[in-house]
C-alpha cells in the first residue's frame, strides 16, 4: 500500500455534496481507501479569474494503484461529477481532484507531475495538508510542516468545520 494525498476543490453548485460524493467514489474503488480527511476550507480563488470562493480540502488515501492509474481514477471521478466539463482552465468547476503527493515519488510527465508543481505555493493546499499530514515527507526528505514555514501565499483561507459525510446537503 502506498500513501498519497489528494487535493479537492469546488466552487460551482452544491460543493459539500460534490466533495462528499468524490470521497465516496474514491473510497468505493477496490484499490483505494480514504484514511483521513481535513476540515473544509473556504478559500479565495487563486489565478486571476473573477469567480466564487472555493471549498477546498485534502484527503489522505492508501492505494495499491500506481500514480498513473490513480490519476485515471481521479479523472473518472471528476467526469462523473461534471468537473471536467468546463471552460477556462482555472475557472469555476464542480470538482477538481489533484494528486499532491504519492509516497516520495517524483514524476515529470506530460500528464502527471509529482509532487504537484504548485502545491508548496498555495495556502488552499498547504493549510488542509498541514492539518492531516504535517509529518508526511516530500521527495528530498523535508516534511510538509518544514515546507509550509516558507509559504508566502496571502490569499484568504478560512478553516470551516468538518464535511458532514452523512448529510450531503448544504
Ligand atoms: N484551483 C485552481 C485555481 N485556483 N483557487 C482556490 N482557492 N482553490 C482551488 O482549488 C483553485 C484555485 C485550479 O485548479
Ligand atoms: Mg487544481
Ligand atoms: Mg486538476
Amino acid at each position: 500500500m502506498a500513501a498519497a494525498y489528494v487535493s479537492m476543490g469546488c466552487n460551482l453548485g452544491n460543493c459539500r455534496a460534490y466533495l462528499g460524493q468524490a470521497l465516496d467514489l474514491l473510497d468505493a474503488h477496490p484499490l483505494i481507501r480514504v484514511k483521513k480527511i481535513s476540515s473544509l476550507y473556504l478559500t479565495e480563488p487563486v489565478g486571476g479569474l473573477r469567480q466564487p470562493d472555493f471549498l477546498n480540502m485534502v484527503a489522505g488515501i492508501e492505494t495499491d494503484l500506481s500514480p498513473e492509474p490513480l490519476l485515471e481514477v481521479c479523472r473518472l471521478v471528476e467526469e462523473q461529477l461534471g468537473g471536467r466539463d468546463r471552460g477556462a482552465p482555472h475557472g469555476p468547476r464542480t470538482i477538481d481532484l489533484d494528486i499532491l503527493l504519492y509516497e516520495q515519488v517524483e514524476i515529470a510527465d506530460k500528464d502527471l507531475t509529482l509532487p504537484h508543481p504548485r502545491m508548496l505555493e498555495r495556502a488552499f493546499v498547504m493549510a488542509p495538508l498541514m492539518e492531516i499530514a504535517p509529518h508526511a515527507r516530500l521527495p528530498g526528505g523535508r516534511t510538509v510542516a518544514e515546507a509550509a514555514t516558507s509559504l508566502a501565499d496571502r490569499h484568504r483561507v478560512e478553516k470551516l468545520g468538518a464535511l458532514d459525510l452523512d448529510g450531503g446537503g448544504c
